[in-house]
């Protein structure tokens, strides 16, 4: 997208094509967004037959509040100042077009090691095979930028080609000048990176900067309008 909206490294698109993902993002998110379920084990994941998009990150990046964020809900997923608060996949349905998928978080390292390894590894298998799955939105904290399991994550996702694009989360607490340098850092790494979009955005949950361009990009990969509902869990 282009310079002046919240992202950087894709190829320009003209005015008018980013008009119209825009809309399409915004028509798409106006629509109801409603929980379908849970998966705490690998044997429960629902077998839902239709394209989702699923928010990844480490624990506290803001994953629950991003797509709170996006879907204009302040409840629908359970955001939380404590770490580890999502434990389980929780799945959204999203105006019969898309499943949101909101991941527990890596990296918590409080949480008992059973506990931990548990989580991770369900999370990692569903992000391997998952093969509805048309992309992981790696969500890092803009403050921290890249840590050691984000790169980690990164190499796993190249290695099994799991599309995945980064999103920088909690842009309002940085100053401009910090926030590009972290954009240009990351930018430059998901170079080196094959399955990674070239494009990296740069939201706020608070602020709602970036909603509207990360809406236009998910809208791109939901099922086309009039496909027939997911079977129900
Ligand atoms: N300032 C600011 N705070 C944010 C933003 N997004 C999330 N937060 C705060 O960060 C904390 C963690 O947010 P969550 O959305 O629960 O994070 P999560 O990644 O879902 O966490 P886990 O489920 O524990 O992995 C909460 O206190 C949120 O209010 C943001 O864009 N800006
Ligand atoms: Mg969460």
């Amino acid at each position: 997208m282009s310079a002046d909206l919240p992202s950087q490294g894709a190829r320009e698109e003209s005015d008018d094509e980013i008009a119209q993902l825009l809309e399409a993002g915004r028509l798409l998110f106006a629509k109801d967004c409603i929980y379908l379920t849970s998966a705490a084990q690998e044997g429960h994941l629902p077998e839902l037959g239709f394209n989702e998009v699923a928010f990844a990150g480490r624990s506290n990046v803001g994953k629950s509040s991003l797509v709170n964020a996006l879907t204009r809900r302040k409840t629908l997923a359970r955001a939380s100042n404590t770490p580890g608060r999502t434990q389980q996949l929780n799945f959204f349905e999203l105006g019969g077009r898309l499943i949101l998928v909101d991941l527990p978080g890596y990296g918590y390292a409080r949480a008992a090691k059973t506990e931990i390894s548990r989580w991770t590894g369900l999370t990692r298998s569903y992000l391997k095979g998952r093969s509805q799955l048309r992309r992981a939105c790696l969500l890092i904290d803009a403050r921290h930028g890249l840590k050691k399991n984000d790169h980690e994550i990164m190499n796993e996702l190249d290695e099994t080609a799991v599309s995945y694009q980064i999103v920088l989360t909690k842009a309002d607490k940085l100053k401009p000048a910090a926030l590009q340098q972290t954009v240009n850092t990351v930018v430059e790494e998901t170079r080196k990176h094959p399955a990674a979009h070239p494009t990296v955005l740069v939201t706020s949950a608070v602020s709602g900067l970036g909603i509207p361009e990360l809406r236009a990009a998910l809208a791109a990969l939901a099922e086309p309008p009039g496909t027939p509902q997911p079977l129900k869990p």
